[in-house]
C-alpha cells in the first residue's frame, strides 16, 4: 500500500483519549488533537518566560543565558518571578509540554491500532526530568535544589553536585545508568551496522534475508538474539539507562549525603573479615 492510500484508510476520527471529536484533526502532515494543542500552549508560554528570564539578565549570550531556581530558603514555597518564580513557572511548563507530548503519542497511537510502547518510552525519560526538579527537590525540602535553565549553569550544577558526594562514579545506581548508556550504544551499532550491511548489497544483488543476519552471529558468538529480539533489548537497555539515572539522583541526598566512595564501606564492614 502506498502512503497516500495508507493515510487516506488511517487517517480516520476516533482513539482519542479525551474531547471525543474536539481537535480531532489534521495540519498537513501533523496529527494535532487536545493534546497537540496543549503541547503548544504550554511550548510557547515556557518559551516566552525563558525569553522573559533572559532579558532580566546580565547577558544575550546564548551559552550563559541562566534562569535559576529559588533561593533555598524559599523552601518548597512559591517564589516572586525575578527570584526563581520564572524557573518554576517554566517547569511546570515543560512538564506540562512533555506530559501533553507523550499522551498526544499515545493518541496517535490508538488511532493506528498500536501498542504503547512509544510513550511508555519517552515517560521514562520524562520521568528522569522530573526526577531532577521535582522529586528530589521535595524530598530535600526545596525547590532550589533543581538545576538552573542554561546551557553552561546546568553543567556546572551537574558538576558540583557530582563533587558534592566527593566521586559520583562510585553511585552504584549511576553506575548501573552509565554502564545502560554504553550497551545501548553497542547493541544500536551492532544493529545498525547489521541491518546496512544486509539491505545495501552490491549493485544488481538481492537484499539478504534475517537467516544472514543470525548466521552471522552465530558465526561470530555462537548466538543470535533474533531480529524481535533485538529490539526487546535494545528497548529494555534504553529505559534502564533512564531509570538508573533517575534513581542515582534521588538517592543522592534523600537517602545518603556522604561522599559516595563511603558508601562501599559495607563491604569492608562485612562480619567475615577477621
Ligand atoms: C542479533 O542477534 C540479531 O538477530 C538477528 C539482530 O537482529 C537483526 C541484531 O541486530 C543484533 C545486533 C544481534 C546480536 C545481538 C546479541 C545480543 C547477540
Amino acid at each position: 500500500m502506498s502512503m497516500l492510500s495508507f493515510e487516506k484508510k488511517y487517517r480516520v476520527r476516533g482513539g482519542t483519549l479525551v474531547g471525543g471529536d474536539l481537535f480531532d484533526f489534521w495540519v498537513g502532515p501533523f496529527y494535532v488533537g487536545f493534546f497537540g494543542v496543549l503541547t503548544i500552549f504550554f511550548s510557547l508560554l515556557g518559551t516566552a518566560l525563558l525569553i522573559w528570564g533572559a532579558a532580566l539578565g546580565p547577558t544575550w549570550n546564548i551559552w550563559q543565558i541562566n534562569i535559576e531556581p529559588p533561593d533555598l530558603s524559599y523552601g518548597l514555597g512559591l517564589a516572586p518571578m525575578r527570584e526563581g518564580g520564572i524557573w518554576q513557572l517554566t517547569t511546570i511548563c515543560a512538564i506540562g509540554a512533555f506530559g501533553s507530548w507523550a499522551l498526544r503519542q499515545a493518541e496517535i497511537s490508538r488511532k493506528l491500532g498500536m501498542g504503547y510502547h512509544i510513550p511508555i518510552a519517552f515517560s521514562v525519560a520524562i520521568f528522569a526530568y522530573i526526577a531532577l526538579v521535582v522529586i528530589r527537590p521535595m524530598l530535600l525540602g526545596a525547590w532550589g535544589h533543581g538545576f538552573p535553565y542554561g546551557i553552561l549553569s546546568h553543567l556546572d550544577w551537574v558538576s558540583n553536585v557530582g563533587y558534592q558526594y566527593l566521586h559520583f562514579h562510585y553511585n552504584p545506581a549511576h553506575m548501573l545508568a552509565v554502564t545502560f548508556f554504553f550497551t545501548t550504544t553497542l547493541a544500536l551499532s551492532l544493529h545498525g551496522a547489521l541491518i546496512l550491511s544486509v539491505t545495501n548489497p552490491k549493485k544488481g544483488e538481492p537484499v539478504k534475508t534475517p537467516e544472514y543476519e543470525d548466521t552471522f552471529f552465530r558465526d561470530t558468538i555462537g548466538y543470535s538474539i533474533g531480529a524481535l529480539g533485538i529490539h526487546r533489548l535494545g528497548l529494555f537497555l534504553a529505559l534502564n539507562a533512564g531509570f538508573w539515572s533517575a534513581v542515582c539522583i534521588i538517592i543522592s541526598g534523600p537517602f545518603w549525603t556522604r561522599g559516595w566512595p563511603e558508601w562501599w564501606n559495607w563491604w569492608l564492614d562485612l562480619p567475615i573479615w577477621s
